[in-house]
């Protein structure tokens, strides 16, 4: 395939082109990345976000083991956060005040909104790769494979040897994962990938992030802590790949081919993902020109996984 925007590049389910940059430089700052879901016909078209066809899917809400042990993880944190706060109380008493003990002052803001309110039956994702590779970021699991059931993963023969990453496509080293328990009302865990491969796929719960609001029904923010996701001294990254994906199921039946109908993801096709730089404090997107996300309803089937604006502010200690 050959595409005038320049390297065409391939995995086995996707196709991905750079998109190019309107001016110049900003590229290197702000790259969006497509993927075209590969297959022709209906098979390539019942994977878009806007089909027509209809809708039939079973939506249930399953708890994942690795679910189970983050409620035993998001308890063991609090213990240890409870713990902490004596420890920084006692210091009070004596000691002049230390900010930022145990919370650094390096954030993500994300804040994202949909179509209609976000809906108790469905999932809602932050997703987030620090691969360091802008050609690899996270993307929605479309058809069979089906990933970790929402997040499509490499494989380990996508794997390149002498670095043990993904050179392109589908990647997901952390995320958040936003639960609604009534219109407005939820909970958010962050989760760290441990091993993203689709043979091996290993994940573990960080606990909540800073904060969780709904400033709307229809609108969350979330506030992570950079160093509850690179803990001292792991280096901040210079840059991350994102993504917004919400699906109405999670799939985890193997033998299950019938294309996913309910999802949202950045761009048309939803496997386009933005590449972040978190040098500096800055607010993304920076222009509208650089939003692949439809910013009018319509590009996915089902109002409440929507998503129509987003914004990821990103704010640096001095
Ligand atoms: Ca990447
Ligand atoms: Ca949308």
């Amino acid at each position: 395939m050959h595409h005038p925007f320049g390297v065409p590049f391939f995995t086995r389910r996707f196709d991905h082109l750079i998109r190019p940059a309107p001016l110049d430089g900003f590229v290197s700052e702000f790259v969006f990345l497509k993927g075209i879901i590969n297959g022709t016909g209906d098979e390539g078209r019942g994977t878009q976000k806007g089909s027509q066809r209809t809708l039939s899917v079973v939506k249930r809400r399953r708890t994942l083991p690795a679910e189970k042990e983050a409620r035993g993880m998001l308890v063991r944190r609090w213990q240890r956060l409870g713990v902490g706060l004596l420890v920084l109380l006692a210091g009070c008493a004596k000691f002049p005040p230390q900010p930022g003990v145990g919370v650094s002052r390096d954030r993500l803001i994300i804040t994202l909104t949909y179509a209609a309110p976000l809906d108790p039956r469905y999932f809602y994702f932050i997703a987030l790769d620090d691969d360091g590779n802008q050609l690899t970021g996270p993307m929605p699991s479309l058809t069979i494979p089906w990933g970790n059931g929402w997040a499509a993963l490499p494989r380990q023969a996508d794997l390149d040897p002498n670095t043990g990453k993904p050179r392109q496509g589908p990647n997901l080293s952390y995320f958040v994962e936003i639960r609604v328990s009534a219109p407005g009302v939820g909970q958010a865990l962050v989760y760290r990938v441990t091993n993203p491969t689709l043979e091996n796929y290993r994940q573990e719960s960080l606990g909540a992030p800073l904060e969780l609001t709904f400033l709307q029904n229809n609108q969350v923010r979330v506030t992570l802590d950079m160093r509850q996701l690179w803990a001292n001294p792991t280096p901040i990254p210079d840059r991350i790949e994102m993504n917004f994906i919400s699906v109405d199921e999670l799939r985890l039946n193997p033998n299950d081919n019938t294309p996913r109908q309910g999802f949202d993801g950045l761009g048309i096709s939803g496997n386009e993902f933005v590449s972040i730089p978190l040098t500096s404090n800055q607010t993304f997107p920076t222009s509208p020109a650089f939003n692949p996300e439809p910013t009018t309803a319509g590009d996915a089937r089902i109002d409440a996984l929507d998503l129509v604006d987003w914004r990821v502010q990103v704010i640096r200690a001095p």
